[in-house]
């Protein structure tokens, strides 16, 4: 019989029908069936006693200092309360995020950003800051210029100095710190970008490859952070564990690793805290996963200076 005279169809089924049925056999699946990534989401309490147990052994180190850089918007002012949040184990914003999209950094200061430790009068902060600065913007003259954070990196920036795109930070101005001591200096480099992106613009590209080549120079262990991944992918939205089956995502990590020369186990996808109100668990897993890097690549680089 012609298979296009099935009886429960009651007569002629166009061919199209069969060709439309096995397209939808083979449509790809935007998730792959294993992870690429092994993520053990039940190790929170782990890895948050590891990074708060955390300490700098030599005497003249009080803090581990983390520099964020990268695009506008791309999060990093989140990432910094994200971390907050994680520590702390509530909501807390010590670093102030603007959610009005625009191309002009919201962060203008260089700022120190320590988390609170105990309360009342055992009240004490952790030996982990993060530093916060204005967002790199497309064209010269425009958002945090690359110079000024190839100063911060070897402590030169005073807390509160407030970055000019147009003049980058001098020996004579007030926010150069002439004399940094060991701890003033940075040592980790974390790029943030955001993977709800469309391709990274090429003079932020050209800026982020000079402050990397300025960090390699000084031996400065670099990674980085890629946020917004609910945005960017469905399946991650609805289901954070998606995140390592998500083939979007993993494609993203791959071009920007190629794009900025950061190799892919250096870079870690999170989703920063943004418009929850209580705390999530599988939120938590990813900001630890890089956390506990953070920590790892710091020390070792503590422990060689
Ligand atoms: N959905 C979602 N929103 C995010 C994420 N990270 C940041 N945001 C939002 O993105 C916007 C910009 O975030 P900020 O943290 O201010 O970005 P920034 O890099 O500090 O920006 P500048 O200081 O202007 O350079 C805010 O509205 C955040 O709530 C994320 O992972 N997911
Ligand atoms: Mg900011």
């Amino acid at each position: 019989m012609d298979p296009r005279r099935l009886p429960e169809f009651g007569g002629f089924v166009p061919m199209s029908f069969f060709v439309e049925l096995n397209k939808q056999n083979v449509a790809e699946s935007p998730v792959l069936d294993e992870p690429w990534r092994e993520l053990r989401w039940g190790e929170n309490q782990m890895n948050l006693k590891y990074v708060q147990k955390y300490k700098p052994e030599q005497d003249d180190i009080r803090y581990l200092r983390v520099l964020l850089y990268g695009p506008v918007g791309a999060g990093k002012s989140s990432f910094i309360n994200s971390v907050s949040n994680v520590l702390r184990g509530r909501m807390t914003i010590p670093a102030l995020a603007s959610a009005m999209t625009s191309d002009k950094s919201f962060t203008k200061k260089y700022e120190t950003h320590k988390f609170i430790k105990g309360r009342g009068s055992t009240k004490t902060f952790y030996p982990l800051v993060y530093n916060d600065i204005m967002g790199l913007e497309d064209g010269t003259n425009r958002g945090v210029h690359a110079d000024d954070i190839k100063l911060a990196l070897r402590g030169h920036v005073k807390e509160g100095h407030k970055f000019n795109p147009v003049a980058p930070l001098t020996q004579d101005d007030p926010g150069y710190n002439p004399t940094p001591s060991a701890d003033d200096k940075v040592h980790v480099l974390v790029c943030v970008m955001s993977a709800n992106t469309p391709q990274m613009n090429l003079s932020v590209l050209e800026k982020m490859k000079s402050i990397r080549e300025a960090a390699s120079d000084l031996g400065i262990p670099q990674m980085a952070v890629m946020t917004h991944i609910d945005e960017a992918c469905g399946e991650t939205e609805r289901d954070l564990r998606n995140v390592y089956k998500s083939k979007y995502l993993r494609k993203k990590m791959k071009d920007f690793s190629s794009a900025v020369g950061i190799p892919m186990n250096c870079i870690f996808p999170v989703k920063n805290y943004s418009e929850e109100i209580d705390m999530n668990d599988d939120v938590d897993a990813l900001i630890l996963s890089a956390l506990r890097k953070m920590v790892d690549f710091g020390d070792d680089f503590i422990e060689r200076i």
